[in-house]
């Protein structure tokens, strides 16, 4: 594990200059009314006032690192990750969590951690920024649907957490619960989605404890803008972006395999692992690309998908003998 992570850097040609990139829906918007002036330089979201987050944080940055906690792939801007999100409490579509999350109240905010623990209990948020020194990230996220970004994240190993609460022989599993407000969520309201509320996720206590596994409270050195996920929420970058639950009300520690949002909606498109993997296809398309935000109508920034998302030297040992087509 001490091999410094590498991957290929980005050519030249597949990087936009920051004043020529508009994202298709930027462009039809310009179609839509051609009035409304795009200055150069500044981004379409930016223009748009969308909240790219709070308080700044102190932390200790990610530097050159070893075990995939830094990439010197271009950051993703961060006005560009904060209007293009799912967070399907707030809608279906990519600009709902930035235009409804705002709503959703963040203070105060209680974790609660039961289950097969030794000292079940509960921590406010307070609690949790006092007591785990935080550290910045930079990790890829790639979403099923195709798309990917580079953020920096700020926070702690999930494992810090979890070790606290004192796990006893029989935690397997993790599972994770989002909060779940009707009056604040939109989306939960709605009939077009074919999600259960609360949105729930899990990972087997090998992942859950693996270093890569984190517990972001920010990004971009800043407390998160709420479509991401505020106040507090998981990053596991090798896993397809679903795997990343926001705004966590609770953490279980369970004997059995717990249910997900995404495997109770739709189980023949999506596994419990949902490791990412270019070799094994979504039911209706095939996983082996990605396209890399913020990308544009000219450039669409398409670089190929890697085994576990670029992280298969530090993950791959957790799943030796598993076969990855049927435990997908
Ligand atoms: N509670 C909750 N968490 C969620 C989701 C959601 O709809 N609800 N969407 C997931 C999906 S599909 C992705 S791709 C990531 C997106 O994270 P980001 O918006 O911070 O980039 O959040 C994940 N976490
Ligand atoms: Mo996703």
């Amino acid at each position: 594990m001490s091999v410094r992570f590498r991957v290929p850097p980005i050519s030249s040609s597949e990087i936009t200059p920051e004043s020529v990139y508009l994202r298709r829906r930027e462009i039809m918007k310009a179609f839509a009314a051609l009035s409304v002036p795009l200055v150069a330089g500044v981004s379409p979201a930016a223009q748009a006032g969308i909240s790219t987050g709070g308080k700044p944080l102190e932390y200790v940055p990610a530097s050159q690192g070893t075990q995939g906690f830094y990439t010197d792939e271009r950051l993703t801007p961060r006005e560009d990750a904060a209007s293009y999100n799912n967070f399907f409490e707030f809608g279906t579509g990519k600009s709902d969590p930035a235009n409804y999350a705002g709503a959703m109240s963040t203070d105060p905010w209680t974790v609660e951690v039961d289950g097969e623990v030794d000292r079940p209990g509960k921590l406010h948020l307070e609690d949790i920024l006092g007591r785990y020194p935080l550290e910045e990230r930079i990790y890829r996220l790639r979403c099923v649907e195709r798309w990917s970004m580079v953020i920096p994240w700020v926070g702690f190993p999930l494992a810090s957490l979890l070790q606290d609460f004192q796990p006893t022989s029989r935690a397997k599993f993790v599972a994770f619960e989002t909060l779940y407000r009707r009056s604040e969520m939109p989306g939960t309201r709605s009939f077009t989605s074919t999600l259960e509320w609360p949105y729930v996720e899990g990972l087997r206590i090998d992942e859950a404890t693996h270093p890569l596994a984190f517990l972001a409270v920010g990004n971009y050195g800043k407390t998160l803008p709420n479509q991401h996920g505020a106040p507090i929420r998981l990053v596991v970058p090798w896993k397809y972006g679903y795997k990343s639950i926001k705004s966590i009300v609770r953490i279980s520690l369970v004997e059995k395999q717990p249910p997900t949002a995404w495997n109770k909606s739709q189980p023949r498109e999506y596994g419990f692992y949902s490791n990412v993997n270019p070799q094994v296809d979504h039911p209706r398309w095939s996983q082996q690309y990605e396209r890399r935000l913020p990308g544009s109508l000219f450039e669409p920034r398409e670089i190929p998908t890697l085994m576990f998302n670029g992280y298969e030297e530090q993950v791959a040992s957790l799943y030796t003998g598993m076969d990855l087509r049927k435990y997908h």
